[in-house]
């Protein structure tokens, strides 16, 4: 097959001249592809066919043991100018970057299918949606795109009606660490993808396209790509409100996306509705308000923690047609994480015996694909064209000490310090050390496409005559006590936090002003059943004033470090703490 798009028919040759295929296979996405796929791949050993009874037509994969993460340091964003992709990101000069990938692809395919995957990020017929070609010699990456993006015939279908697609070029290679790179070319709207199988390194529609390449697109044009999560929240009286919100990799999106409100709030007739968990595109509306869509098709969330105790909504959706990739696996062959309450895992991620000695059961960064359809609180709103309006935004880190519970910034500007002077633990999303703090903001650290200190600016240009912004907050659900537990229950009980977000929002809240930002009461929370002490409380809701004063200088250090980039109103904001902090002080 071939398509009637020429551009499309000419890359596919040229990369076909230099991978060296045996055959090219053009996805048209439909079941039966799937099906003859996946026999392939559990023919080949690829797949492991699960419990046919418990978990019909799962599947799980085992990635190789130094490819089950994403590669920060071989992340590779290519401008002409070294200035424009920032110190945030790594650089190479676009002919250079060009010329070491494309040895490694030279003749990477033979022995090989080429599979050609023609995919739309967002609703196939939202003028919003755009689209991109995938080419792969990994039916792995095929399967998982088929569930995370709509991909096929119908894609093909609005790629040659429009002309215009993004191209990513992956192949496994070898999966040798040393032989790795994922490099994008923004002014090419090109990605080229080497040695990995995995997640954000391999499934080039999720974090190189929709983040890396659109924060791009998003910036000249007027919009926002960004890491986060999107939700309806639905009231007693029945209104709902969209909430998008910001966490760094494996730091709650999922779950705060899939989240079952408490008995209490259930019964007064509080509704979650899940509309996407990892990725948000925004465009300002007719209206002056941010309106979002997800651009993704379905979930590719960690498994370890997920039980019916966290996060049942996804629990619910892992029964069937869902691929999990480096978990466990119980004698009658279910997948099995840590922090499942049942079920004895007798494989571990690699396939060998269960022995605890070598760690956890499943990789720490084990993760599921499944379609959002499946998911019990997806939002039929999540096909809608022009997308939901957000009344809130929200941006929340890993922090087990200093950052309070929640607080709301007084206005846009602070708004976007906030979210610039955001921190994080690093997680095991990523390769490197875990549980170091780290700055992460808009929790974008590894996908802004382009210089932090213009991106904070295109933040800042939102806020113009006319435009009706979301108000805009800080959240920590991981603070700890002095006995190391987490002080906050979490999960479904975060939206008591959500709740009082949204009465701000409609100006029925009461809050206290810190030098920080604006902070619920005690008595402002509806902590009811909760059984939480007053100490605890009164610790989640502190302001640590010493703290904070040297959190502020650290941030001017970080702010400094983009130099001529960063806007003056971000500085003038910062002083603005800081001088509020001393005063704070100077009056103890
Ligand atoms: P990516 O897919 O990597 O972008 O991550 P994510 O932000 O969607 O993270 P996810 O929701 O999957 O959460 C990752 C980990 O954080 C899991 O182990 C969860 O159990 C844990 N977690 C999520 N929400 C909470 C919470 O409210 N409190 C606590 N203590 N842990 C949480
Ligand atoms: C993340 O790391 O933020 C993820 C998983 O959502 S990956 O697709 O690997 O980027
Ligand atoms: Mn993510």
């Amino acid at each position: 097959m071939t398509s009637q798009l020429a551009a499309l028919n000419q890359w596919v040759d040229e990369v076909a001249r230099l991978t060296q295929p045996d055959r090219i296979h053009w996805c048209d996405g439909s079941d039966a592809e799937a099906r003859a796929l996946n026999a392939l791949m559990v023919e080949r050993g690829d797949l492991i066919a699960l419990n046919e009874k418990t978990h019909p037509n799962c599947f799980l994969h085992r990635s190789s043991k130094s490819d089950v993460a994403r590669v920060e340091h071989l992340t590779l964003v290519c401008t002409p100018e070294r200035e424009d992709a920032g110190p945030n990101n790594h650089w190479m000069a676009p002919a250079d970057a060009r010329a070491k990938i494309d040895a490694l692809f030279a003749g990477c395919m033979r022995g090989r299918t080429l599979y050609v995957v023609p995919y739309c990020m967002g609703p196939i017929d939202s003028p919003i949606s755009r689209c991109g070609v995938e080419i792969t010699d990994s039916p792995y990456v095929v399967a998982n795109m088929r569930i995370m993006t709509r991909m096929g015939a119908a894609a093909l279908a609005r790629i040659e009606r429009e002309g215009a697609f993004v191209k990513g070029l992956h192949s496994t290679g070898e999966l040798d660490p040393e032989r790795r790179f994922i490099m994008h070319f923004p002014q090419e709207l090109t990605i080229k993808s080497y040695g990995s199988g995995y997640g954000g390194n391999a499934l080039l529609g999720k974090k190189c396209h929709a983040l890396r390449i659109a924060s791009h697109q998003a910036r000249s044009e007027g919009w926002l790509a960004e890491h986060m999560l999107i939700v309806g929240i639905q009231n007693p009286q029945g209104q709902t409100h969209y909430v998008a919100a910001a966490f760094p990799s494996a730091c709650g999106k999922t779950n705060l996306a899939m989240l079952i409100p408490p008995e209490g709030h259930r019964q007064a007739g509080w509704k979650v509705w899940t509309v996407g968990d990892d990725i948000c595109w925004m465009t300002p509306g007719a209206d002056g308000r941010l309106w979002a869509i997800n651009p993704e098709a379905g979930f590719f969330g960690v498994a370890p923690g997920t039980s019916n105790k966290t996060n049942p909504n996804a629990l619910a959706m892992l029964g069937h047609d869902t691929i999990f990739t480096n978990v466990g696996v119980t004698a009658d062959n279910q997948p099995w994480w840590e922090g499942l309450p049942d079920g004895v895992p007798v494989k571990d991620w690699q396939g060998r015996d269960y022995d605890p000695a070598n760690g956890p059961a499943a990789h720490p960064n084990s993760r599921f694909t499944v379609s959002a359809r499946q998911c019990p609180s997806y939002s039929p709103h999540t096909e809608d064209a022009q997308g939901v309006p957000i009344s809130a935004i929200v941006f929340g880190g890993r922090r087990e000490s200093l950052v309070p519970l929640v607080f709301e910034a007084r206005d846009w500007t602070h708004g976007v310090l906030v979210g610039a002077a955001m921190a994080s633990e690093t997680t095991a999303a990523a390769t490197g050390a875990v549980g170091v703090v780290r700055r992460d903001p808009m929790a974008m650290k590894p996908f802004c496409g382009y210089n932090y200190g213009d991106y904070f600016a295109h933040w800042l240009s939102f806020d113009k005559a006319g435009a009706k912004l979301p108000k805009v907050f800080h959240v920590n659900w991981f603070r700890k006590g002095a006995d190391g537990k987490f002080l906050w229950p979490g999960f479904g009980d975060n939206l008591r936090v959500l709740e009082w977000m949204l009465q701000r929002v409609d100006g029925s809240a009461g809050a206290e002003e810190s030098p920080i930002g604006n902070l619920p009461n005690a008595a402002d929370l509806d902590l009811a059943g909760l059984g939480l002490q007053p100490q605890q409380v009164e610790e989640l809701l502190r302001v640590d004033v010493e703290g904070w004063q040297r959190e502020i200088g650290e941030i001017g250090a970080y702010l400094d470090s983009y130099g001529s980039h960063t806007p003056a109103a971000l500085h003038r904001e910062r002083q603005r703490i800081a001088d509020a902090l001393e005063g704070c002080r100077e009056t103890a």
